[in-house]
């Protein structure tokens, strides 16, 4: 092992620099301009970021391989890993530094003339996801092969991404993501493991020998998978395991005969409409309409994967038989990452019965041993349900499946427990009868897999309570937790080097893989010299994201203000416009009182809205008209600025934390799962300001009341609120900064000439009933806001906050979850 170890950290920065100077010079046929005068250029510097992405690869592929003989050698059981998303952002820092060749290659670089921190910079994010639940999964699969388990991610090789987002006189404009319009330095094309993916078409009844009827699937059309693989690399481990991502094509280039007819375009036809299913990933983060290409998308993922995972297996462990499939069931677990790749039982199951003739009874089992399944919401409009039309459309031979497995629950789980029990029957069916019938994806897995976990104990519990009692009072042991988290090589050791570097001098252990070893610095937290240390560390990156800010919206922010950050997909349950309530108030009350004693504070926010949810859209326009109203009002001065970054992403995010003093948290109790930002802000010593949600709760415990400002409804408040009756315009009659900022909504005030622009979101409060409980909340988050302000200005303790934040967040480490999953779900042991 010590070898394989090693052998990253024995190559020097002349071998580094020589091996770029190859790929510049042969990989990339010569591409960069010698002269100096051209040293800087963009394209320069594309090529050089170019080449020394695959300079490092090419040490990364070595270790992939040696990982694959070692994980093969020690016959480990692997976890399969299936999402729809993974947000990776980039990779060339974190790969370096979880190589340890980070200061090599800065010397290598730097010998060329260039600046690895400023290269790092031109490497697109890999955007192939939404938000927290894809940020999740990569998280997973860093802390995955640090740990050294054998683990393979599964998804899309999503040709776009996540859009890109610029705002235009304030309004959202998106635009198409091509993160690898000429490729990527970092991927394999694998086309000896490409699948075949049967799709449409209808079941037949055939007649076998001894008289029984077995269903036979003629497939309408085939679909063809390619791999494509991420080498994933551990931090100071062996491993290094891989990201598959699927492109679909058309089972053959050209329909030959078509093509001799002379209809040339005709014989496109297919593959065009084959290459529409790897396109584009869907944008919304917490539901997506009922459309046929997202579920082929899901289908298509699953069977890839799933024929993928049998073709591995058994090329190590010889023929899944009957006879082997105990010794299957020990050698593969599945974590299904949402709802998304529910298929995937189905088609596991269509697989052994179809094709390796398996009973019933032995596929059953054998599903229900491999496959565990995440939730990640309670929201009931993101719990997907796929039309049965649809299912019997695109997999008929799936649903007769489904239908098998809903009867056996239904008649024996079900009636065992409640006999005769109809309305019983009806809740807990796969089936949701109605108009249309509809197939509810989470009670498929829930009533297959052996664990069903959530993300956050607050979730976990409501999802055993509220979501799923009955399922629970099935199943008392299925029902568990994990609660998330974060990596510390990318959310703290690669994005703050200063504060890395401050860290690695006072604590002993490899505070990156322990992360609980911060805690030591706990007695620092009071100590004036730790503390200025700390703080002035802060001020460099928060005159860093000044520039930054300054550079993406030309605004002007002074580091010496408080730095107040909201990121996080923009949605009504988060309450952006809880914050901007706020600041509208506080602008107010600067008006009324210039001289009003308040610390300088920039409200900080990065979000992109869903193209088709309007109204989060709007809150996006409302934040920048209020912005650019705020930010030029010289009667204020400069006490309050407003900022909203456009096209939010990873990479943007590893600049805001480092830089942030306050992390808002601020969703309805009850309605954020668990949330991720939350643990990587608080870990770069932001303090936060956050209701009793999801982690926030963890965070709490850890960090201690006085090291948090939580405010507002709890979730049985919330709850009692409901069954009493929410009458929100009781707020708004009884509370004159309510009203007042309510009714300057639908003044011109913020655009000019154009009254009524910013109506929709007082709307939404009154008419809409307020859904999200802002303005019950708002008195509660102005108090805490005020402590807060108040809090900031005493700087020892606001110091001793910030550094208790960073030292006690060993529970968030993505390691732990993972470890809890291995313990509790998978079963795993390391491969070295
Ligand atoms: O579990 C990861 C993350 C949680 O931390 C958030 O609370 C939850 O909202 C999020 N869910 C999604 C849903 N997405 N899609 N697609 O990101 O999961």
């Amino acid at each position: 092992n010590k070898n394989i170890k090693s052998s990253a950290a024995i190559i020097s920065a002349t071998d580094l620099k020589k091996r770029i100077q190859h790929h510049l010079n042969s990989t990339l046929g010569d591409r960069v301009i010698c002269e100096d005068a051209y040293k800087n250029t963009p394209q320069n510097k594309q090529a050089y970021w170019q080449a020394t992405s695959l300079a490092l690869n090419e040490i990364i592929i070595d270790k992939l391989q040696a990982s694959k003989v070692q994980q093969a050698k020690s016959a480990t059981k692997s976890i399969n890993y299936l999402s729809l998303e993974y947000l990776m952002g980039r990779l060339l820092s974190n790969n370096l530094h979880n190589l340890n060749l980070y200061k090599s290659t800065e010397k290598a670089l730097k010998s060329l003339g260039f600046d690895l921190a400023d290269l790092c910079e031109e490497g697109a994010d890999l955007a192939l996801g939404n938000g927290g639940l894809g940020r999740l999964a990569a998280c997973f699969l860093d802390s995955l092969a640090t740990l050294d388990y054998n683990a393979m991610g599964y998804g899309i090789h999503y040709q776009h991404g996540l859009f890109k987002q610029s705002f235009k006189d304030g309004h959202q404009i998106e635009q198409p993501d091509m993160w690898r319009e000429f490729g990527s330095p970092w991927e394999i094309c694998r086309p000896e493991a490409t699948q075949l993916i049967p799709v449409y078409g209808y079941v037949e009844q055939q007649a076998q020998t001894d008289g029984s009827l077995t269903s036979v699937w003629r497939a309408g059309k085939m679909l063809k998978g390619v791999p494509w693989d991420i080498p994933i690399v551990g931090y100071n481990s062996s491993t290094v395991n891989a990201l598959r991502l699927w492109e679909c094509r058309a089972d053959s280039a050209f329909d030959w005969d078509t093509l001799n007819q002379g209809d040339y375009l005709q014989a496109h036809h297919d593959q065009v409409n084959a290459e529409t299913v790897s396109k584009v990933l869907y944008p919304n983060d917490e539901h997506d309409a009922g459309n046929e290409l997202r579920f082929i998308q899901q289908y298509f993922f699953c069977a890839c994967s799933i024929k993928d995972i049998i073709s591995r297996y058994q090329l190590q462990f010889g023929p899944l038989t009957q006879a082997t499939s105990r010794n299957f069931a020990d050698k593969v677990a599945i974590q299904l990452n949402d709802t998304h790749p529910t298929i995937a039982i189905l088609e596991l199951m269509r697989v052994l019965l179809d094709e390796y003739d398996f009973s019933w009874q032995n596929a059953w089992q054998l599903a229900g041993k491999v496959f565990s399944y995440t939730n990640h919401t309670l929201l009931p409009e993101a719990l997907e349900k796929w039309s049965v039309s649809l299912f019997e459309h695109v997999l008929p031979r799936h649903l007769t499946i489904l239908y098998r497995i809903n009867e056996a629950f239904l008649n024996d789980e079900v009636n065992a427990m409640w006999p005769n029990n109809e309305a019983m029957r009806a809740r807990l069916s796969i089936i949701e009868e109605g108009e249309q019938r509809k197939v509810r994806m989470a009670h498929l897995c829930v009533i297959t897999s052996h664990k069903v976990n959530g993300v956050a104990q607050i979730h976990s519990d409501l999802v055993k309570k509220d979501l799923f009692p009955e399922f629970n009072q099935l199943w008392p042991e299925k029902l568990t937790n994990v609660t998330n988290g974060i990596t510390p090589r990318r959310w703290l050791k690669s994005c703050n080097p200063l504060l890395s570097e401050l860290l690695s001098k006072h604590v002993d252990d490899d505070w990156a893989k322990n992360l609980n070893s911060l805690s030591s610095l706990s007695p620092l937290a009071d100590n004036a010299s730790f503390q200025k240390k700390f703080m002035a560390i802060k001020h460099q990156n928060k005159v860093a994201l000044t520039t930054e800010i300054k550079t993406l919206t030309g605004i002007d922010v002074s580091p010496e203000a408080i730095f107040d950050v909201q990121i996080k997909r923009l949605h009504e349950y988060k309450r952006q416009h809880l914050n901007l309530l706020h600041i509208l108030a506080l602008y107010r009350r600067l008006l009324a009182d210039p001289d009003l004693p308040m610390q300088p504070r920039v409200f900080i926010f990065g979000a992109k809205a869903a193209p088709g949810y309007q109204l989060a859209k709007e809150i996006i326009y409302a934040t920048n008209k209020i912005a650019e109203k705020i930010n030029n009002d010289t009667r204020i001065q400069d006490k309050l600025k407003v900022v909203f970054l456009p096209n939010y992403r990873v990479s943007l995010a590893e600049k805001i934390i480092p830089a942030a003093d306050v992390s808002e948290q601020i969703s309805t109790a009850g309605k954020e799962a668990s949330g991720t930002g939350n643990m990587k802000l608080a870990l770069n010593g932001a303090v936060t300001i956050g209701t009793l949600d999801g982690a926030n709760i963890e965070i709490a415990e850890e960090v201690g009341d006085d090291n948090i400002f939580i405010f507002g409804l709890t979730v049985d408040e919330v709850k009692a609120l409901d069954i009493k009756g929410y009458n929100p315009y009781h707020f708004y009659e009884t509370n004159n900064e309510i009203k007042a900022c309510l009714d300057w909504l639908d003044t011109d005030y913020f655009t000019p000439g154009r009254a009524g622009e910013l109506s929709s979101i007082k709307q939404s409060f009154l008419e809409g009933g307020d859904p999200y409980k802002v303005l019950a909340d708002f008195e509660s988050y102005s108090d805490a806001q005020q402590a807060l302000g108040v809090a900031y200005q005493d700087k020892k303790r606001w110091a001793k906050m910030a550094i208790l934040n960073t030292a006690l967040m060993g529970k968030f480490n993505s390691d732990r979850s993972i470890e809890d999953y291995v313990k509790n779900i998978w079963f795993l042991t390391p491969s070295v």
